[in-house]
């Protein structure tokens, strides 16, 4: 049986546990709460189960985007996709937190990852205007999502996916373009 993993982060309130639920044939809470003495505090880490075929299941992994408790990205490395960041566009609330969050994991990782803008409405933001806004490095990594959508919420795994795919089709052609070079 494989496990793979997704972390799906985010500042309070921002729609963590209901793109969980959307996505999930199981969601349980871990019994104890992870604390942090860094920051003197706790979180409760959710965790929903999808199976993709008959001998793999994956995970998703609900955790606070505090940075107190990135220490857990590193337990949860294995068999880690990537990321999934979840912003609420439409309160726009938490956005210098998740600013900071998406500037941590630039510079921390080259897993990848995506920002959901959660509920956002027509009238607002272009998705290319706030890619730029907060500084995410690629167009697609950027998708609007009603979380609460299963279909929607789908859609940001299948893009998690293509961003790796990229990710590593890039690496195979800086790896021939390095062999090139060296002959
Ligand atoms: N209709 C709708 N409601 C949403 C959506 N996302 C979040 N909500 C609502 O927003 C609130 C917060 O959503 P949660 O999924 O609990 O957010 P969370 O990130 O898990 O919150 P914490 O675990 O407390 O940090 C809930 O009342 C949800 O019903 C969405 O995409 N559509
Ligand atoms: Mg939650």
């Amino acid at each position: 049986m494989k496990l793979v993993n997704v972390i799906v982060t985010g500042s309070k309130s921002s729609g963590k546990s209901t793109f969980l639920k959307s996505l999930s044939q199981h969601v349980f809470t871990a019994p104890e709460e992870i604390s942090s003495e860094k920051a003197d505090s706790s979180c409760a880490v959710e965790y929903g189960r999808m199976q993709v075929n008959p001998d793999t299941f994956l995970y998703l992994v609900a955790l606070s985007g505090n940075e107190s408790f990135q220490f857990i990205w590193e337990r949860l490395a294995n068999g880690l996709l990537g990321f999934v960041v979840v912003f609420d566009a439409k309160g726009r609330t938490n956005e210098t937190e998740t600013k900071e969050l998406i500037r941590r994991l630039k510079n921390l990782t080259d897993t990848p990852f995506v920002v959901v803008f959660n509920r956002l409405g027509s009238d607002q933001a272009k998705p290319a205007e706030l890619k730029k806004e907060f500084r995410i490095p690629r167009e697609e990594q950027v998708i609007c999502c009603d979380v609460a959508d299963r279909q929607s919420a789908k859609n940001v795994l299948l893009t998690l996916l293509k961003v790796g795919v990229k990710q590593v089709k890039k690496m195979d052609g800086a790896a021939v373009a390095g062999s090139a070079v060296r002959k």
